[in-house]
């Protein structure tokens, strides 16, 4: 079936598939012998499901697809119990990105983020062949570019899964049972079950990939185990949980999990009256934020980037968004400096009073 030169659905860009392989030729041609054909899968730091899928996706379209070599490598240890549970019950091979041996690689592909993001590294010696992003670009420090041969970025599309398994349709190729299962677990928790974010794409994505995932493991992914230290920090964020209008504001000092403050944003966000909740904690030398807004409230991202005032990284997309701050040193005179700078930050969003009239305490949830 040969394309409509005037296709009538304007997101459906023809030709995406053929940019891509030229890019990725183009590439493989330029390296050493011993480099040739061989692509590198990269994504942000504490990979999400929505990480995951694409970058399996990427994997299955690269090599049944285009005849190449990926190895998809995350960096920084995965805690969130789903995401956990995904990589398992999957069977995911993820290899750790401090042991690769760059020179194996012609280039980089990098899936849900880009060079720009602070959560993100990007060998400086190999190529950035290809980026596939829903995120708002962030702007680069001068100077700080880098050159990117493919680019798909796309801010609407709920889930980057969603892109790459457009790319597997076109390439004529139906995801295998872990590919349709990763793609689906990334489309499905970031636009939560299409219900956020979602986009055509998104809804095609959601139930092709389905059709032909592992339901079982689906369905334990979604109710992962949880580790014990998750019921004493879910005790230690309800403590000292404050309500200020409609804010819900968490820092909780220092956690064994940090994966515990995406949780407790999730958590929080769904308190009646609660349009937007805002958890951090420290873990070793990083302050780690998640910020969660009702769908009617507004965007995460804004919200977030003035929080931090200029201090760490941070990224995100529709009424989800994570920072983290480094820290001098992981002592809890650095941690509650930070979280006394946050909370004045996070405060002067709501202007000088909370609902009831209350100044800067705010309630405690519990007491
Ligand atoms: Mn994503």
């Amino acid at each position: 079936m040969s394309p409509e030169p005037n296709s009538s659905t304007p997101d459906l860009v023809p030709g995406r598939l053929e940019q891509l392989k030229t890019a990725l030729a183009e590439a493989s041609a330029a390296a050493d012998l011993k480099a040739r054909g061989r692509f590198l899968v990269l994504t942000h730091r504490g990979p999400d499901p929505d990480a995951l899928g694409a970058c399996e996706g990427l994997r299955q379209l690269l090599v049944e697809g285009l005849g190449y070599e990926p190895v998809v490598a995350t960096l920084g240890e995965i805690h969130r119990a789903e995401n956990v549970a995904l990589v398992e019950e999957l069977e995911l091979e993820l290899e750790d990105y401090d042991s690769i041996d760059h020179s194996r690689f012609a280039g980089v592909l990098l899936v849900d983020t880009q060079p720009e993001f602070g959560h993100t590294v990007v060998p400086e010696d190999l190529p950035v062949v290809a980026v596939f992003d829903h995120h708002v670009t962030p702007s680069a420090e001068s100077g700080s570019e880098v050159p990117v041969a493919y680019s798909d970025v796309r801010l609407k599309v709920g889930a980057t899964s969603s892109m790459i398994q457009g790319y597997l349709e076109e390439a004529g190729l139906v995801a295998d049972k872990t590919t349709a299962s990763a793609l689906f677990c990334g489309v499905r928790y970031d636009t939560a079950d299409l219900s956020r974010n979602a986009t055509p794409e998104d809804e095609a994505a959601y139930l092709n990939t389905f059709k032909n995932a592992d339901r079982g493991a689906i369905a334990r992914i979604a109710h992962p185990p949880l580790p014990s230290i998750y019921y004493s920090e879910l005790s230690r964020a309800l403590s000292c949980a404050r309500r200020h209008g409609p804010l819900v504001l968490a820092l909780m000092g220092q956690v064994e999990n940090p994966a515990s403050v995406a949780e407790m944003a999730d958590l929080f966000l769904r308190m009646e009256g609660c349009s937007w909740a805002l958890v951090g904690a420290g873990h070793g030398d990083e302050y780690v934020l998640s910020l969660r807004t009702d769908p009617s409230f507004g965007q995460a991202y804004p919200l977030m980037q003035r929080v931090l005032d200029g201090r760490g990284s941070f990224g995100g997309h529709g009424h989800i968004a994570g920072g983290r701050i480094h820290l001098d040193d992981d002592g809890e005179s650095t941690v509650r400096a930070t979280e006394r700078h946050l909370r004045t930050h996070a405060l002067a969003l709501l202007g000088s009073e909370g609902e009831d009239g209350i100044p800067d305490e705010g309630r405690l949830l519990t007491s």
